[in-house]
């Protein structure tokens, strides 16, 4: 579906608004800092960066805070780009941070959109999982037929009606399939159902909530849990996944993976950490055999948060989400 040499958009996304926890913002900074960029040159991608700045795509981000008090524009981040808009962004129903999380995301689908027009990779490196509300609906905007595998300890389906935390990070899938409750102001001034539910399939579940089991259940939805891995292996897990969105392996693909899905001792750093995940090994191989089919046309690596915990469990963490992201571009063992 690529087209030209193989190349690789990263669109970085510096953002935590879909969530209560700062840090996991400071992500896409710490992917490339430790090597990403070199080492998706090594396996032979062009990379792009951002053409003027020579770094990586890096959205520019206002954040919208609730207060009216004076702006101490907090510039610690690398960013230039950051505005500091102090407009108030109350609660909308249940939703926290509604319209911060809304105008993010229609820029990060605007600039996903753009680079898979090009015939190029997104590779989004999130930020909190709420950016694939952004990312899919960019990835479906060039390709309308596209499916979703979604990797992830949870199943982020929860509608502005169900939800329980508020954060719109679990949230994203919900707003994609158009859910009841998802059309709604400002997300559906810019943000269109544009997956059906037989389009998208889960792989590491094992924390969903009551409301979600029941969304799941309602529509149809093709999930594999934890109990799925243990009981068939991850093999004919992700086998069983791809002849469930893509029998003919002749769809496009594009995979949003939440490093919670790996157990917490593979992936410590990340801010809603469930035990009883997939293993290094098992979290890689989703990657590499979805790098097989040749189908995949957009990567989220998501909810990295450098901030948690102590030095090891950062690294530990952000290699991983560096390893994934090479199986996915088609790194191999051997
Ligand atoms: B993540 C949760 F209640 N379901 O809605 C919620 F358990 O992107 C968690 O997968 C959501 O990390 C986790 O807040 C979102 C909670
Ligand atoms: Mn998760
Ligand atoms: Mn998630
Ligand atoms: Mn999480």
């Amino acid at each position: 579906f690529l087209e030209g040499n193989p190349t690789v958009g990263i669109v970085g996304c510096p953002f935590s608004g879909g969530q209560g926890r700062t840090g996991v913002d400071l992500a896409p900074n710490k992917l490339i800092s430790a090597g990403l960029v070199d080492q998706l040159t090594s396996l032979g991608w062009e990379v792009h960066y951002n053409s003027q700045e020579q770094k990586y795509i890096d959205i520019p981000f206002n954040p919208i805070s609730t207060s009216s008090s004076s702006s101490s524009s907090s510039s610690s981040s690398a960013s230039s780009e950051v505005k500091i808009q102090k407009l108030p962004d109350e609660d909308i129903g249940k939703m926290k941070k509604p319209r911060l999380v809304s105008a993010v995301n229609e820029k990060v689908s605007k600039e996903v959109e753009e680079i898979a027009k090009k015939g190029w990779l997104p590779l989004t490196l999130g930020g909190d999982h709420s950016l694939a509300m952004g990312t899919v609906s960019g990835t479906k905007a060039k390709y309308p037929d596209a499916c979703l595998i979604w990797v992830d300890a949870h199943a982020d389906i929860n509608t502005p009606l169900s939800t329980d935390s508020g954060n719109l990070h679990g949230c994203p899938v919900s707003f994609l399939l158009g859910l009841e409750g998802t059309d709604v102001a400002p997300f559906n001034e810019w943000l269109k159902p544009c997956l059906k539910p037989e389009e998208i399939v889960y792989i590491g579940l094992r924390d969903i909530d009551g409301p979600e089991k029941a969304i799941l259940k309602k529509h149809g939805i093709k999930a594999f849990s934890m109990h799925h891995v243990d009981k068939y292996g991850i093999g004919k897990v992700v086998e069983m996944a791809l002849d469930h969105v893509n029998p003919d392996r002749s769809k496009p693909i594009h995979l949003s993976y939440d490093v919670d899905a790996l157990d917490p001792i593979v992936a410590p750093s990340t801010g809603t950490p469930v035990r009883g995940g997939l293993s290094f090994r098992e979290g890689h191989y989703i990657t590499e055999a979805l790098a097989e089919t040749g189908c995949l046309v957009s990567v989220d690596i998501m909810e990295v948060n450098p901030s948690l915990l102590d030095p090891n469990s950062v690294e530990k963490t952000v290699a991983a989400g560096c390893s994934l992201a090479r199986a996915s571009l088609g790194e191999t063992l051997l």
